[in-house]
């Protein structure tokens, strides 16, 4: 039988298991990448595993989230990335360069091979018919000392893409129809492949605005194949080597074809609060617009601003919005310099930023009190813009355009203007000066450590009995913003103590100091939660944050994955509710206990709780493969590989 995609890789990379769905195997990593506000966890992790280089055929480290430099702690794990990159082998994108996946894609991302990246948008470079994906900074860590990269095999649902994109449609409104149909749960162990008629129509960098936002589903991954598209991208990257064709055999099977029919979709949007929200821009006429977003690793490459820019010119923005621009690469911004749009974009009232993550994460540019803000970024959870009663939505750089010309939502169709040709050079201008390989002939130098840096927490092994109490109940779809926030706080990644006092802060500002009190209570703390826990961000922060504060368990409906797997890294159990009645029933402040946790771990099997508070007991279960159970007794993966290195 012919094979899809995602197998043709899986098989040539498997080092463990079988390749059946929903079995857990380990496949070898042949690039990694990291950025600085995951990346200075990762590599303290690295370091502790006392491997001499990574063993990756590539491994990158970007500098591009914490750029702003408010204080010296951004600066200072600027200059410890920069140091351990050089000891160790890794190649640095300086800050200034770009925003990772866009510079991944630009410059090293390759056809057929796997990467996985401390990012949950690593799967941009899917674009390129790479298996990419995203993983907590652990997880990485491990990657780069040689050790496979664990996943459950994958179920593949084909994206049938049919057409042609009608003008002022582009790929964001493709992404946004995906996100109608699949939502941002129940998707976890999938991968999306596209294929279909319609695939020949898109660029790479559209098809990366697609794979990215796949993230938003809640899949492994999302992937196209390698074509003429993608050679033509590689060829304009002087990177034509690095080429190889890798297309979906006539007979390949699927879980599921949906198909998308290009021509009939229109301009879409993200309604606040979640990527799944999703309306026509037609519907939201005339809402006012305070802000507008250009960038993020979504919609940031060369044709999205170019569009912008030849939309806008001759004309300043309205008044009453102001129009943030944040091109997403070095080469991007060097190209539309060249070409004379930067210059439109400018004389329009663009207030340009560096080329990186920004406004996106909310670290600059929040948005006036009440405001709406249309943005071109991927996210528009609560409060992630920095402002908590501001309304985000998620646009098309084309619908961007539109509402900064008339101040409000707009179909951008109702402009009347004629959709403007993009050509895209034919060989981009190329300048790798920002991007430091590591020098073999230079000794090793010293790593810089500043006063921010700490080492990683460790956890206790599992003990026997959990004592615990309720701490926080929460609802559906708690993503990694609510429980650990980045923008104005993300300063502290690699202080985890400091850090940690913003555990849920926006969500109930007092649960870090209660969750204290617990610990030193001698208690465990423990989070129960609704469906869909943990969507958005790859942060093991997420984990390690709530692991210093004394958490030993999340109950929940459900979970999504890379936040279930940096749990079990950091030796937190992921538990699930087996009957979804008794979330209902369950308070905080309940008092709850679990016997014999060990052994019914270690023989597999559904765990009971004891709600001493309300003297009733329910079950939970808690599925993990063999070598999750090990790390979980343990109390965590950097227990087993500390161990396993000192015994050496
Ligand atoms: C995000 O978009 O939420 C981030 C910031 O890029 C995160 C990583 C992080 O929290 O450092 C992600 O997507 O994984
Ligand atoms: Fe950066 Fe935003 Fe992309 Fe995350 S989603 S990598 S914060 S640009």
């Amino acid at each position: 039988m012919g094979k899809n995609i995602v197998e043709k890789i899986l098989a040539r990379h498997l080092i463990s298991g079988n390749q059946v769905p929903g079995e857990e195997i380990g496949i070898r990593v042949d690039q990694t990448l990291t950025q600085d506000a995951t990346g200075t966890m990762a590599y303290l992790q690295f370091e502790a595993m006392n491997a001499p280089k990574v063993k990756t055929e590539l491994s990158v480290s970007y500098i591009d989230h914490n750029t702003i430099q408010v204080g010296f702690e951004n600066a200072d794990d600027h200059r410890y990335l920069q140091s351990v990159a050089q000891k160790y082998g890794i190649v640095l994108s300086r800050a200034g360069n770009g925003i990772c996946h866009q510079v991944h894609l630009e410059r090293f991302g390759k056809p057929a091979k796997t990467l996985i990246g401390s990012d949950s948008h690593t799967p941009t470079c899917g674009a390129l018919g790479m298996l990419a994906i995203g993983a907590g900074g652990l997880d990485v860590a491990l990657a780069m000392a040689g050790e496979p990269f664990y996943l459950l095999y994958p179920k593949v649902v084909k994206i049938n893409l049919t057409g042609r994109l009608k003008p002022w449609v582009s790929a964001k409104d493709v992404i946004l129809k995906v996100l109608e149909i699949f939502t941002t749960k129940g998707n976890v162990g999938t991968v999306f492949e596209y294929g279909g008629g319609g695939v020949a129509t898109l660029s790479v960098p559209e098809r990366a605005t697609i794979t990215n936002m796949g993230a938003e589903c809640g899949v492994t991954t999302s992937i196209f194949p390698s074509d003429e598209m993608t050679l033509a991208f590689l060829h304009s990257q002087k990177r034509k080597a690095d080429y190889a064709e890798l297309k979906a055999d006539k007979d390949a099977n699927y879980a599921k074809v949906v198909d998308i029919d290009l021509s009939k979709i229109e301009p879409l949007t993200a309604k606040p609060h979640s990527p799944d929200n999703i309306a026509t821009v037609k519907s939201m006429k005339n809402i006012p617009v305070n802000q507008v977003c250009l960038g993020s690793c979504t919609n940031s490459s060369y044709k999205d601003l170019v569009t912008v820019a030849k939309i806008l010119k001759g004309k300043v923005v309205h008044p009453e919005v102001s129009f943030i621009l944040a091109p997403g690469s070095k080469q991007v911004l060097e190209n539309i310099a060249r070409d004379g749009y930067l210059t439109d974009l400018i004389a329009s009232g663009a207030r340009l930023m560096e080329n990186a993550c920004g406004f996106c994460i909310g670290n600059s540019q929040s948005p006036q009190s009440e405001a709406v803000s249309l943005r071109t970024s991927n996210r528009n959870f609560l409060g992630r813009s920095g402002t908590m009663d501001a309304d985000v939505y998620l646009v098309s750089p084309e619908t961007a355009a539109a509402a900064l010309i008339t101040g409000k939502f707009t179909d951008p169709r109702d402009l009347k203007i004629v959709y403007p040709k993009v050509k895209i050079p034919e060989k981009f201008l190329i300048d790798d000066a920002m991007i430091i390989r590591p020098d073999k002939k230079k000794a090793v130098r010293e790593v810089y450590r500043g006063p921010n840096i700490g080492p990683p927490p460790k956890n206790s092994p599992l003990p026997e009995i959990i004592q615990a109490q309720v701490t926080i109940k929460v609802g559906d779809k708690i993503t990694t913003d609510h429980i650990i926030p980045a923008g104005a706080r993300m300063k502290y990644r690699s202080n985890i103590p400091k850090y940690s006092e913003f555990v849920f802060e926006n969500v109930d500002a007092s649960f870090a100091q209660r969750a204290k009190t617990v610990k030193e209570a001698g208690k465990f703390n423990i989070i129960v939660a609704g469906l869909s826990y943990g969507q958005g961000s790859s942060r093991e922060h997420a984990a390690i944050c709530p692991m210093y504060l004394g958490v030993r368990a999340v109950i929940a409906k459900s979970f999504e994955r890379i936040h279930a797997a940096n749990l079990i890294n950091f030796g937190i159990l992921p538990m699930t509710f087996l009957s979804e009645n008794d979330y209902g029933k369950i308070e905080q402040q309940d008092e709850l206990e679990i016997t014999d946790v060990r052994k019914i771990i270690a023989a597999g099997g559904n765990l009971p709780i004891r709600n001493k508070t309300r003297g009733y007991s329910f079950h939970v279960s808690c599925s993990l493969s063999a070598r999750q159970k090990e790390i979980i007794l343990a109390g965590g993966a950097l227990n087993i590989r500390g161990r396993a290195t000192q015994d050496k």
